[in-house]
């Protein structure tokens, strides 16, 4: 039989995931499909490949990353832990359990370091478009090679979609706001907290990039730091400096105003209020429409389009688990590509879909999030034979941490966890977060000793 051909479309965690799926079994000696995973980026890692352009690429294409500076993990690492891949085995000593950025890039790309998986990404190839042919069943995807500008195409048995979903902004307009003097971004474009030094910062939205770009430019020097909330605050006790309002109702020139009668000026607006699922290169049919949610509508298991399960999406929802996640989706995923599980009819897989759907609709905060997402986990672990970890002990350290940011929103990255992959404790960082300047992997990496010794000489 002729050899079955999968198409991925992006190598940032999900689309690797994908990729190390397939590596694992082939270290059980099974043969490989052949795999093309197409990125338009230069290097592999998505969103942790961090970039200090904007706007658009080198080659004119929307810029993907929605990365900064000084971005620091904003769970602990314990939380996502490759459970085939531990911290111990890739830093060779225990670290702290919220990492900066580079680390955890470094941490990403040990894992298929190890192996060839670059052999099958060919980089700065943008997915332009895809068509599925009835009569063959295959998917014909048209791509563009953007390095010597040329369009061709490829015909697939599979189509793995793991674009992402945190790279096109959803702006909202706000009256006057296109006569407000100083800077207006979206968090897409924020590459770091030091352009907004001794200025008064608004940012508007209440979730993860609300409170990580306001407590970011705190640090690092702002003036003062006010969030407008549409639906909930974050509410929890701000430092002196940062304070949270009603959402903004509209701007007169510097002056905004918010709904409950206050006003105060600004130098920048950033908005913060989130991102929109995005697939220019899908057709209507094929192509997932949905908001930011634990439980995408029309994806069984949360994977595999309903009308289609060729069609393949990872990482599609909002995440408390990542790596772990992406992982326990792509070895489902390979399965079903390697004919090693079979799905239900398409009936029984919308009924499937909508027991999640009911259960998502009743969730009711923070904590019931993260349990739903633990029990979607562990549905996934039980079809494939992903590496099992203790899904109930990484539940509760997700609950700890949010119970650690309602404490202290500045000292929670201080906090340490042990891993369910290892048993190890997590270290002390050298410096607490607050007083940590550099973001560097050297910095990070390096032993306190080892900073006194040099700072003795
Ligand atoms: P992405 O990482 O977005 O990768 C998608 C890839 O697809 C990209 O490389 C892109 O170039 C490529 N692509 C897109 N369209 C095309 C196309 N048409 N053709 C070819 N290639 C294409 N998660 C955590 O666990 N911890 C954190 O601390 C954390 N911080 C975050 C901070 C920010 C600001 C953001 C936006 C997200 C953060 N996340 C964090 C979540 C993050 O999105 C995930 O960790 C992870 O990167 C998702 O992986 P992915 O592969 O699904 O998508
Ligand atoms: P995110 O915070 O960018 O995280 C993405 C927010 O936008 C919600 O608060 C929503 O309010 C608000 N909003 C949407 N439309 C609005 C409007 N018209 N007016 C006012 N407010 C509006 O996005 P979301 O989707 O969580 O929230 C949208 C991802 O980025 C997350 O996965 C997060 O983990 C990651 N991230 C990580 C870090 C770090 O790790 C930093 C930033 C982002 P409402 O009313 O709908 O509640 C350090």
């Amino acid at each position: 039989m002729k050899n079955k051909r999968i198409g991925i479309i992006g190598a940032g965690p999900s689309g690797l995931a994908q990729i190390r799926a397939f590596e694992a079994l082939q270290d059980q000696g099974y043969a490989m499909p052949e795999i093309i995973c197409f990125e338009k980026q230069d290097n592999w890692g998505g969103m942790w490949n961090y970039s200090w352009r904007t706007g658009v690429g080198k080659y004119g294409e929307p810029l993907h990353g929605s990365m900064y500076k000084y971005l620091w993990s904003n769970g602990p690492k314990e939380c996502l832990e490759f459970s085939d891949y531990s911290f111990d085995e890739h830093f060779k000593k225990p670290i702290s359990s919220y990492p900066p950025r580079p680390v955890l890039f470094d941490y990403i790309q040990g894992r298929i370091k190890k192996s060839n998986a670059r052999d099958y990404i060919r980089f700065d190839t943008c997915v332009r478009w895809v068509n599925f042919d009835e009569d063959t069943k295959k998917f014909n995807v048209i791509l563009d090679d953007l390095k010597i500008n040329k369009t061709y195409s490829e015909e697939l048995d599979y189509l793995v979609v793991a674009s992402g979903h945190f790279s096109t902004p959803n702006m909202p307009y706000f009256k006057g706001i296109e006569n407000f003097p100083g800077t207006v971004m979206h968090a897409h474009d924020f590459r770091g907290a030091d352009q907004f030094k001794d200025r008064n910062i608004l940012l508007i939205g209440s979730s993860y990039s609300a409170e990580d770009i306001g407590v970011q430019c705190y640090k690092h020097g702002a003036k003062s730091v006010t969030l407008s909330y549409r639906t909930n605050p974050i509410g929890i006790d701000w430092p002196e400096g940062i304070k949270e309002f009603p959402l903004v109702t509209h701007f007169k020139g510097e002056t905004a105003f918010f709904k409950d009668g206050t006003t105060e000026n600004y130098d920048a607006v950033i908005m913060c209020t989130g991102y929109q699922h995005k697939f220019p290169f899908l057709p209507d049919e094929l192509r997932l429409k949905t908001k930011n949610n634990l439980f995408p509508d029309h994806l069984y298991k949360g994977i595999f389009f309903n009308q289609l399960p060729q069609l393949i999406y990872l990482g599609m929802q909002d995440q408390y688990y990542t790596f772990n996640m992406f992982d326990a989706q792509a070895w489902v995923a390979r399965d079903f590509m390697m004919n090693r599980l079979t799905l239900p009819t398409e009936a029984e897989r919308r009924l499937d879909i909508d027991r999640w759907l009911e259960r998502n609709d009743q969730l009711e905060g923070s904590l019931d999030n993260v349990d739903f997402q633990s029990d979607y986990i562990k549905d996934l672990l039980s079809l494939s034979d992903y590496p099992h970890f203790n899904v109930d002990r990484v539940a509760q350290m997700f609950k700890e941490w949010l119970q650690d940011k309602e404490d202290n929103i500045l000292t929670y990255r201080d906090k340490t966890y042990q891993s369910v992959v290892t048993g190890t404790v997590a270290a002390q960082h050298h410096t607490d977060w607050m007083d940590e300047l550099n973001d560097s992997k050297e910095r990070y990496l390096y032993e306190a000793e080892e900073e006194e010794m040099i700072s003795d000489r």
